[in-house]
């Protein structure tokens, strides 16, 4: 089973909210690492980067008005399929969907602002990495508590 690195953002309602060390606590909690993490205000540029996919879509001018409103917490995750298990953590897409249990079902009703963004594939992963991290920013630590977490041909 592969260890894979996943970009997360805390999103600006998440920091204008206070919720930085509930979802910090629920990725930890979950038993994922954290190797890398900054607080930053995404610009337009960054926003049309992150987003390429969305740009030419009708909802892009808002939710770049909305990404670069306030700053975000940007964080590397890793751990055992660290990009779906981010995914089922994070919930779908709009809160109001959303199961209970994850972040956006417990925390919020709204589409665009559902707190928290997580990578949706490894290739995305990488490609998202690139734009808000340099290699040396990511800390490569030993986990000593992994063989509790997980058995070896988990990890
Ligand atoms: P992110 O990428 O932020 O983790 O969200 P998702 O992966 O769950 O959802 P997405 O890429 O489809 O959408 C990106 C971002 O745009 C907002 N959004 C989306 C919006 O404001 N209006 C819309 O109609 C859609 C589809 C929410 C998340």
């Amino acid at each position: 089973m592969a260890s894979e690195k996943t970009l997360i953002l805390v999103k600006p309602d998440g920091v204008q909210r206070k919720l930085i060390g509930t979802i910090i606590g629920r990725i930890e909690n979950k038993g994922l690492s954290i190797v890398a993490m900054k607080m930053l205000t995404v610009t337009p540029e960054l926003s049309k980067q992150h987003y390429a996919e969305h740009v030419e879509k009708p909802f892009y001018p808002d939710l770049e008005g909305f990404i670069t409103s306030a700053p975000v917490v940007a964080l590397i995750v890793q751990g055992p399929e660290a990009v779906s298990v981010m995914r089922t953590l994070i919930g779908s897409t709009n809160g109001r969907e959303a199961a209970p249990g994850t972040i956006r079902g417990d925390y919020g009703c709204s589409r665009q602002m559902n707190m928290i963004h997580g990578s949706d594939s490894v290739e995305s992963a990488t490609r998202e990495i690139d734009i808000y991290f340099t290699a040396n920013e990511i800390c490569d630590y030993d986990v000593t508590l992994g063989s509790w977490m997980c058995a070896p041909d988990e990890l």
